[in-house]
């Protein structure tokens, strides 16, 4: 799969994805829950969907957060299947809210 161009990131974010950002050749968004128990359960079920897509998110986590970043190694860069996971993640996050 071919890693997408900045503009083309850029413009299905702000249609897409409104709470995720870029960063460097990432796309990168945080979370924050009521207890470590809570953003471990998150990651438990993040990680069922990613590899449910063999696609695998970065992350990492600190007592209640999880700071995720995602783009696609063997492109090295962003693409669909970035896109895809961010909408599976948050749609796992809604659960968290
Ligand atoms: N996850 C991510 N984020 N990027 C990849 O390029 C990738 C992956 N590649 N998960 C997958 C696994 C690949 O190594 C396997 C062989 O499909």
């Amino acid at each position: 799969m071919k890693a997408l161009s900045k503009t083309e990131v850029k413009e299905f974010l702000s249609a897409n994805l409104k709470n995720w950002s870029i960063d460097g050749n990432y796309l990168k968004r945080d979370f924050e829950f009521k207890s470590f128990v809570e953003a471990f359960s998150f990651m438990t079920a993040v990680a069922i969907e990613a590899e449910k897509i063999d696609h695998h998110p970065e992350w990492s986590n600190i007592y209640n957060r999880v700071n995720i970043y995602l783009n696609t190694h063997d492109a090295k860069g962003i693409t669909n299947l970035d896109f895809d996971l961010a909408d599976k993640i948050d749609r796992v996050f809604e659960k968290y809210k």
